[in-house]
C-alpha cells in the first residue's frame, strides 16, 4: 500500500516538473521561429496563421510525426518527450522549415 502511494506520488511529481508549453505559429508561408529551444517533456502547438492550410511533420529519429493539414486558426501539438534536433516542415509548401532542439 505504502509503495502504491509513493509510486502515485512519484507520478504526479513527473508529470507536472515544469513542463511548459510553446506556441509556434505559421503565417505568410513560414514558421514564425526558426529554431525554438526546449526542455524533455515540452509541448508545442503549432497553429495556423495563415488564410489556406498548411501541414506539419518531422522525419527525424528524435520524434518523428505527421500531424496532418489544418485550416486558419486550427493548432494542433505534439509533446517532445527525447532530446535531440528536431527539423520540422510542411507537406504543403516545401520551403517551409524550423528546427526544434529539445534539451
Ligand atoms: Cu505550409
Amino acid at each position: 500500500m505504502k509503495k502504491i502511494l509513493l509510486l502515485m506520488l512519484g507520478l504526479v511529481f513527473n508529470g507536472t516538473a515544469a513542463a511548459d508549453e510553446h506556441t509556434v505559429g505559421q503565417k505568410d508561408k513560414k514558421f514564425t521561429q526558426s529554431e525554438l529551444t526546449i526542455a524533455v517533456g515540452d509541448t508545442v502547438n503549432f497553429r495556423n496563421d495563415d488564410p489556406f492550410s498548411h501541414n506539419v511533420y518531422s522525419l527525424s529519429e528524435t520524434k518523428s510525426f505527421d500531424l496532418g493539414s489544418y485550416p486558419r486558426g486550427e493548432a494542433r501539438a505534439v509533446t517532445f518527450d527525447k532530446p535531440g534536433v528536431v527539423e520540422i516542415g510542411c507537406a504543403i509548401h516545401f520551403d517551409m522549415s524550423m528546427k526544434i532542439n529539445v534539451q
